[in-house]
């Protein structure tokens, strides 16, 4: 019989034998105890089973990890059926934190993970051996569409890979979703031209639940390279219909807004490797943001790490792109290397347009730094022979100078 195994932290449980047994029971068929016979041996195939009781490692700070086993007959095989079942009222209950849950195959196989992934997005950008390099609009609510497009250009005029919309522009009079797709095109249509440097625009898909369909269907007519999409303001399944739909079939970016309200109690809510790794990627993200241990708003290193393997696990969906971000800076490049590999996209907004030579300037000393970390050279050898990288770590700092790199 299919089940969902859901694995909790709980935090300061004197007893977590029968706190566990009370979730298995309680979330299921509630208490059957004066029930007759009959109707218990006619629950029975419903109600929870506890799989383990173990102290928790003292690094996650809590009492114990349990482990309950969900049968797949309680819910139907959608998110929000499986969440409320596992996380419900459970969520209200106390210091309990959801880990992870575990899904097996024929569960797994109603969700459709990626259309793309990281092998799917290579193929649009032609770059194969590097982290692919993201930039993010800055300062352009209450600018017009020739601003937006004069710094959409000179981010790709850097050899930026990615340009995505900041996640804080919404429909608007001055940059229309429909303008800014249309525009955008043309303008890096130009720069290809101009240099051979393809530059994808990732657009934020915004608005009322009801039209995000039909507005991310005209995206797709109108030649929209990627969507981004604030996931956690609509829910994980509103991501998974968007996936599902075969006439939008764009690449969809995730981004982290509002899941911090989820994850960051470390004895509450929803761990960041199932919330922002495993779930986003079931239900067909192709690229998730998340905070990286190093810049403005960072994440301790080994959840960033958890996030990132969750996302690339070699199984039956495609593997998604760790895009860790905020307050990203070239000097940072070597610890991104070391902590995500060449597999993962390196994304800056202030990163890029602070640089004294403007987002042109920026784009071209992250692209530096890259390759300096490609040859196998420090950033302070590299900053000899480039320029933009020297004004950037003269700045911003190198990182790599006081790690153990
Ligand atoms: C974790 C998301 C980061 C993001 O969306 C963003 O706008 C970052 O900007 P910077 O790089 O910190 O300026």
């Amino acid at each position: 019989m299919s089940e969902l195994i859901a694995v909790y932290l709980l935090h300061d449980e004197k007893n977590p034998e029968k706190k566990a047994e009370e979730i298995a029971l309680g979330l299921t068929v509630g208490s059957w105890t004066n029930l007759p016979e009959l109707e218990k041996s006619q629950l029975r195939k419903h109600k929870g089973r506890v799989v383990s009781i173990e102290a928790a490692p003292s690094e996650k700070g809590g009492h114990s990890i349990i482990k309950i086993a969900y049968p797949a007959a309680n819910f139907s095989a959608d998110l929000p059926a499986i969440l409320t079942t596992v996380f419900g009222k459970l969520s209200l209950d106390g210091k309990i934190k959801l880990l992870d849950l575990q899904f097996d195959k024929s569960l797994k196989s109603n969700f459709p993970g990626p259309r793309f992934g990281i092998d799917g997005l290579r193929k649009k950008t032609g770059v194969y051996d590097r982290p692919l390099l993201m930039s993010i609009f800055k300062g352009v609510l209450g600018k017009d569409i020739d601003f937006l497009v004069r710094q959409l250009k000179e981010q790709a005029l850097g050899g930026i890979d990615l340009v995505k919309d900041d996640e804080i522009l919404f429909e608007n009079e001055l940059t229309p979703f429909e303008k800014r797709i249309s525009e955008g095109k043309k303008a890096l249509d130009e720069v290809y031209e101009q240099t051979g440097h393809r530059t994808l625009y990732a657009v934020n898909l915004t608005g009322r639940t009801s039209e995000l369909k039909s507005k991310a269907r005209m995206a797709a007519e109108l030649g929209a390279d990627l969507l981004l999409f604030n996931v956690f303001s609509y829910g994980l399944d509103v991501l998974q219909e968007l996936r599902e739909d075969d006439e939008i079939a764009l690449p969809l970016m995730a981004h982290p807004a509002v899941s911090g309200a989820f994850t960051s109690s470390p004895v509450y809510g929803i761990s960041h490797a199932l919330l922002l790794g495993k779930l986003l990627r079931y239900t067909g993200a192709d690229l998730s943001l998340f905070p990286s241990p190093y810049g403005s708003v960072a994440l301790e290193r080994d959840r960033t790490l958890e996030i990132a393997e969750e996302l690339r696990k070699q199984d039956e969906f495609k593997r998604v792109f760790p895009v860790p971000s905020a307050g990203i800076h070239p000097g940072l490049v070597p610890l991104l290397f070391r902590d995500f590999g060449i597999d993962s996209i390196i994304n800056a907004g202030g990163g890029v347009h602070g640089h004294p030579d403007g987002a042109r300037g920026g784009g071209i000393a992250f692209r530096q730094a890259i390759d300096v970390k490609l040859e196998g050279k420090t950033l302070a050898e590299g900053s000899q022979k480039y320029p933009e990288l020297r004004k950037a770590l003269d700045i911003w700092g190198n990182a790599e100078v006081n790690s153990l790199w």
